[in-house]
C-alpha cells in the first residue's frame, strides 16, 4: 500500500495530481486522434472511376433490312440487331432496306423516328442525338410487310448514367 507509507500527509494531492495527468494524457491521445482523423480525411480522395469520362461523338451506324430464306419460310430481320451508344452521342443511322422484294418501315419511336415505308434497295438517314439512356426498341412500321413482321426488331442502346 504506497499511499499508507507516504507521511507528509500528501497522498490525496499526489492522487488528485496522477488524476490530472491521466486526465490530460488521455485529452492529448483523443486530440491526436482527432487531429489525425481530420488530417486523413482532408488529404483523402476517392479513387478515379474505373471508366473515363463519356465524350459525346458523332457515331455513324448502317442498319439493314436482311431477308433470309429458311427453308420453306422466309424471315427478315435488322444487321446489326443491336446499336450501342453513349449518352450525349449524335447518331447517324442510315437504314437500308436491303429485302429485294418487299417494301420496310422503320420507327424507332424513343427519339421520334419513323418512316412508313423504305422501297427495296433504298436508304433513308436519320439523324437525333442519344439524349437520354435507356434500352430501346426499333422495328418496321410496315405491318402488312410479311407474315415475320414481329419478329422485325432490334434493340438501341444508350449508355450512361440518367
Ligand atoms: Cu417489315
Amino acid at each position: 500500500m504506497p499511499a499508507r507509507n507516504r507521511s507528509n500527509g500528501k497522498t490525496p494531492l499526489a492522487v488528485s495530481g496522477w488524476g490530472t495527468a491521466y486526465l490530460l494524457a488521455t485529452f492529448a491521445v483523443v486530440m491526436l486522434a482527432l487531429t489525425a482523423g481530420y488530417v486523413v480525411f482532408r488529404t483523402y480522395t476517392p479513387p478515379p472511376s474505373a471508366a473515363p469520362p463519356i465524350t459525346p461523338e458523332v457515331r455513324q451506324f448502317t442498319l439493314r433490312m436482311q431477308r433470309t430464306e429458311a427453308g420453306e419460310k422466309t424471315v427478315h430481320h435488322w444487321m446489326p440487331s443491336v446499336l450501342v451508344v453513349n449518352v450525349g452521342d449524335s447518331v447517324i443511322l442510315k437504314v437500308t432496306n436491303g429485302d429485294p422484294e418487299t417494301s420496310h418501315g422503320f420507327v424507332l419511336s424513343a427519339f421520334n423516328i419513323s418512316v412508313p415505308a423504305i422501297a427495296p434497295g433504298q436508304t433513308e438517314t436519320f439523324r437525333f442525338r442519344a439524349g437520354r439512356p435507356g434500352v430501346y426498341h426499333y422495328g418496321c412500321s410496315l405491318t402488312v410487310c410479311a407474315p415475320d413482321h414481329a419478329d422485325q426488331t432490334g434493340q438501341f442502346v444508350v449508355l450512361g448514367n440518367p
